[in-house]
């Protein structure tokens, strides 16, 4: 009986005193000296989800991605490369918090009518920090209850769901980071061949001191050139501090040992290298290129390619609360797309964009992708286009399917994408900036007692609770031209975020710095 082996692996992963987990936004974070025992629990609930999924190839990835260095997380991913579904949240939740694993894991094992002989593999991948190697060990052990690991090291996230995909998906790519490398420089290479562009591409990317920087050096070719900063993985002190993408987009200013040359497109990754986001200078002027502008960007010159390709297709973009006004006002009025809002985290947002032939999502903070549906993709293979234009155009499309990631966001592809988009269209970073002016817009963090005190609805636009909050909220909102401000828990740190957006910069860090206020008493 599995009991046995189960409890044996267990007393070498002790649950810590005191502590009670929470699968959030984007799985398990917390500080990683903490986190042994949930990783290692994870690793068995992996296990039980491949037994769930008949054997097919689960993942596991350890990655506290944008936090600081001394967090660590976990989060496990199914077999298509999506996030685990929300209903085996709880049992994740349920087991990291147990105190008695075996009759835990025996209820899921029950309520799911499981057979765990079932159990494949399970791969595992996880970022630089310095507890990666041995939370690693521990989700191992976890896997080994019931099924078998595979670990590939250090990875970016996406890596690792493009793997779980292809393990399970022949036709998807080969099922190694090799095979990842090749997948997108095979793309780059055959886009810029049919558009008959000679110079390379060319960009400095700051890598947050992250896993983004080995992973890029490895995609270097007589057509990729990438100067990288910020990529020193041995000083794990480092990682994301004053850098990266998160840092980026929160202080709206250049990262640490990066001096721009004006009107020169810059790019940084987050820790794990699944969020990206573009800037250039303009004399003082920084220059942000968000999430929103990412999107914007391969919207449009999406549309132009199927006007030439005369392919019609649903198309939809999908934002959150952090999203500027002035995006989706841009997106709804001159891009004429449709606009769907879902709440943080991007298991969310990839369910929504699903909906759509081809649906883009980008969170502000640069996280994002966009799907093309099966029934799309197939439409593509088969169309035919008499001109020659036409004919690239379809070309291009195609082979987009294979360079964005279909499964996550992925600064590396993201980063492809965006780069090839302004080279074709022959548009510069500072004609990009000028496609819209966003609202000034500040965002908080704010520490408070409890943060699951703070309840949201209408996509986290709203708070509900504490009872009276949001009047208080909408009272100073009015206040303000085009003001618009909300407040959630973070999923991924403990504490609560504040955003404000407003006609201008001042009155935006007022507006903000007045709802902070309002959350002392909590
Ligand atoms: C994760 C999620 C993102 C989310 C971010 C912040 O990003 O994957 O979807 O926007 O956390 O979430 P929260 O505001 O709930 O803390 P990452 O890059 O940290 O994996």
């Amino acid at each position: 009986m599995f009991t046995d082996t189960l409890s044996a692996a267990s007393v070498r992963h002790p649950k810590p005193p005191n502590t009670t987990f929470a699968y959030g936004t984007a799985g398990f974070r917390t500080l990683g000296s903490l986190l042994d025992s949930t990783v290692f629990r994870v690793g068995v609930l992996a296990s039980l989800r491949s037994a769930k999924v008949g054997g097919k190839t689960i993942g596991v990835m350890i990655t506290a991605s944008h936090n600081p260095p001394e967090d660590n997380g976990v989060k496990v991913v199914d077999p298509l490369g999506e996030m685990l579904p929300q209903l085996w949240e709880p049992y994740a939740t349920q087991l990291a918090n147990s105190d008695n694993l075996e009759d835990d894991v025996r209820d899921i094992v029950s309520r799911e009518n499981i057979d765990v002989a079932q159990a494949g593999l399970v791969v595992v991948g996880m970022d630089t920090r310095e507890t990666g190697p041995q939370l690693l060990r521990a989700a191992i052990d976890g896997i080994e209850v019931f099924g078998r690991a595979k670990s590939f090291g250090e990875l970016t996230t996406p890596q690792l769901h493009y793997l779980v995909r292809s393990h399970n998906d022949p036709g998807f790519g080969e099922p190694s980071e090799d095979g990842y490398n090749k997948k997108i420089v095979g793309a780059v290479e055959e886009i810029l061949r049919l558009w008959n562009i000679q110079e390379p591409l060319e960009i400095t990317v700051d890598a947050a001191n992250g896993v983004g920087a080995p992973k890029l050096r490895n995609l270097s070719s007589n057509s990729i050139i990438i100067t990288i900063v910020n990529s020193n993985t041995q000083d794990k002190s480092a990682l994301n501090v004053e850098c990266g993408a998160d840092y980026v987009k929160t202080n709206q200013k250049l990262p640490s040992n990066l001096q721009p040359r004006d009107h020169q497109l810059y790019s940084s990754f987050d820790g794990d290298a699944d969020r990206v986001v573009f800037y250039y200078a303009d004399g003082p002027r920084f220059q942000l290129l968000d999430g929103d502008r990412i999107a914007t960007l391969l919207a449009s010159f999406l549309n132009k390619l199927l006007q030439q390709a005369k392919v019609e297709a649903k198309m939809g973009i999908i934002q959150t609360a952090y999203a500027n006004g002035n995006s989706t006002r841009y997106i709804q009025e001159t891009l004429q797309i449709p606009v769907d809002f879902t709440p943080t985290g991007v298991k969310h947002l990839h369910h929504k964009a699903q909906e759509y032939d081809i649906g883009l999502y980008f969170e502000a903070n640069g996280h994002g992708t966009v799907l093309f549906s099966d029934d799309f993709i197939d439409s593509l293979k088969s169309a035919q286009s008499c001109s020659p234009e036409g004919k690239r155009a379809l070309k291009t499309l195609i082979l987009l399917t294979e360079l964005i990631n279909q499964t996550v966001g992925d600064s590396i592809s993201d980063l492809f994408a965006v780069l090839l988009a302004l080279r074709i269209q022959d548009k510069t970073c500072v004609d990009w900036g000028r496609d819209y002016t966003e609202l000034p817009n500040k965002l908080f963090k704010v520490l408070v007692k409890d943060r699951f005190a703070f309840k949201t609805t209408d996509a986290e636009r709203r708070l509900v609770e504490p009872a009276g909050v949001q009047a208080q909220i909408d009272a100073l909102v009015a206040a303000y031209a085009q003001g618009r401000s909300f407040v959630r828990a973070s999923g991924t740190e403990n504490a609560v975020r504040v955003y404000s957006e407003a006609a201008s910069a001042a009155d935006c860090a007022e507006l903000g710095a007045r709802v902070c206020q309002l959350l002392e008493p909590y």
